[in-house]
């Protein structure tokens, strides 16, 4: 999975199938940075109590820096974190600060209004008494977020500018998840080519083949594009 070098310090602990796992395995591979990916299975009693010590909400991912001595949770944090101290090229949060600002307002769009009603779509799948009537709520919450990202997007580029940045990690597991539970169709077609173009970036399409054992895993897996679709046999 992840590059393993005898001077690694950074360890990631995630789950392939999670999305925000996603987002910062797309920095990671973005920057070239070296890291262990420890799995965390939130489901086994005493790992769950484990890694409560690490991220106190139990939220996936958490950043562990060994030559730092520094613990961190939220994505969006830990992705600042990994731009300042270990930097790729381009950077993934640039300099100038009015282009940083966009950056920034854009990371929190996907998190906050495409990954939170797509997770809550699932969710109500995934509970006894889940309600379609919630769903459908959450369902046309992300089709005016969709209305919103069309509007920012350009014919060519990226969501914040003409490089890939923190925004672009945050867009590409939200989108890919979204899209199962609300199509584009031909109503987004700058967003249906945007969220295209992320799914050919290398770095989106490693996290993407790494998460497909999981994704059998997933309540709408018959809904995912064909590629990633366990076999009947497998699910
Ligand atoms: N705002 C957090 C959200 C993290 C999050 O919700 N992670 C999910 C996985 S995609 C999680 O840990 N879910 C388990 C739970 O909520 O118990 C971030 O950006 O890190």
């Amino acid at each position: 999975m992840a590059r393993k070098t005898s001077l690694m310090t950074l360890i990631l602990h995630q789950h392939p199938l999670a999305s925000f796992c996603h987002k910062v395995l797309i920095a990671l591979y973005e920057s070239d940075i070296p890291f262990e990916a420890v799995l965390v299975d939130l489901g086994d009693e005493a790992a769950r109590t484990a890694f409560l010590q690490i991220s106190p909400l139990g939220k996936m991912p958490a950043l562990r820096d060994e030559a730092r001595d520094r613990t961190l949770f939220e994505t969006s944090v830990i992705i600042e974190y990994l731009d300042r101290y270990y930097p790729g090229s381009p950077r993934l949060l640039p300099e100038d600060f009015e282009a940083a600002l966009d950056v920034r307002l854009w990371d929190r769009f996907f998190d906050l209004y495409v990954q939170e009603p797509m997770q809550q779509i699932v969710s109500e799948r995934m509970r006894p008494d889940g309600s379609e009537a919630r769903a459908d709520q959450h369902r046309a919450a992300l089709g005016r977020s969709y209305a919103v990202i069309e509007k920012k997007l350009d014919a060519t580029g990226w969501v914040a500018g003409q490089t890939f940045t923190m925004a672009d990690c945050a867009a590409a597991p939200a989108l890919f998840y979204a899209e199962t539970l609300v199509p584009f169709g031909n109503e987004y077609p700058k967003l249906a080519t945007y969220h295209e173009r992320l799914m050919q970036r290398p770095s989106v399409v490693r996290v993407l083949q790494e998460a497909m054992p999981y994704f059998k895993y997933y309540p709408y897996r018959e809904r995912l594009p064909v590629q990633f679709r366990p076999d009947a046999a497998d699910s």
